[in-house]
């Protein structure tokens, strides 16, 4: 039985999900990407192979404006075959022991992602813990970051309603410990 877990935040509300983020019908669902946009495995394979091939174009016209996206920066595309209306594409840090700027980039990543959704006039944005796959974030570090920067964008009324996919039911119990420590369930 997938669980889930529901937050008021201020205007708020932060939902915690166990499951599929490819499948939610959010405005929009982020892509834990890499720096040349190029796809890859983990999240960002699931949302490439769910969004079809139209999504590899739009990203390749990204790049060849900017060059590559930093980690701690996010672009928005259209969600092409997704449920979902758009993706944005976020870059985290890849960790490397906790003092090359991992926790500045990581919430980065999460506030950029919130500042293109809320740009955009998009209320409902789901996200999936970004860097802590194949990045190797851990996430006892990674959840208050991640927790505290989207908790600020609800309290501020920045979106309406935040998702957190986690992948699997160790990933959501862990999450969700931390959520209750931080604000407590409602
Ligand atoms: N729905 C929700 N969460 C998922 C899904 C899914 N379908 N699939 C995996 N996760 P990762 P990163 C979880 O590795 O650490 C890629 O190759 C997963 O269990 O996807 O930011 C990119 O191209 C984990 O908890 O992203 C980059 O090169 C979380 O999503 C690199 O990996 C993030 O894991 C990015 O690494």
């Amino acid at each position: 039985m997938p669980q889930s877990a529901s937050f008021a935040l201020g205007p708020g509300t932060l939902r915690l999900i166990e499951g599929d983020i490819t499948l939610d019908d959010a405005d929009a669902i982020v892509n834990a990407a890499n720096a040349a946009l190029a796809g890859g495995g983990g999240v960002d394979g699931a949302i490439h192979r769910a969004a079809g091939p139209k999504l590899p174009a739009a990203c390749r016209e990204i790049i060849a404006q900017i060059g590559h996206l930093p980690a701690g920066g996010a672009v928005i595309t259209p969600g092409f075959e997704l449920p979902a209306r758009f993706i944005i594409h976020t870059v985290g840090p890849i960790w490397r022991g906790g003092n090359q700027g991992e926790p500045e980039a990581l919430r980065s990543a999460y506030a950029a992602s919130l500042a293109r959704a809320a740009e955009n006039n998009l209320s409902t944005i789901a996200f999936p813990a970004v860097s802590t796959g194949v990045y190797g974030y851990p996430v006892e570090l990674a959840a208050p970051i991640a927790l505290g920067t989207m908790a600020e964008a609800l309290m501020a009324g920045a979106v309406a309603e935040i998702r957190l996919y986690l992948h699997g039911r160790h990933a959501f119990d862990l999450w969700r410990c931390a959520a209750d420590d931080l604000f407590g369930e409602i």
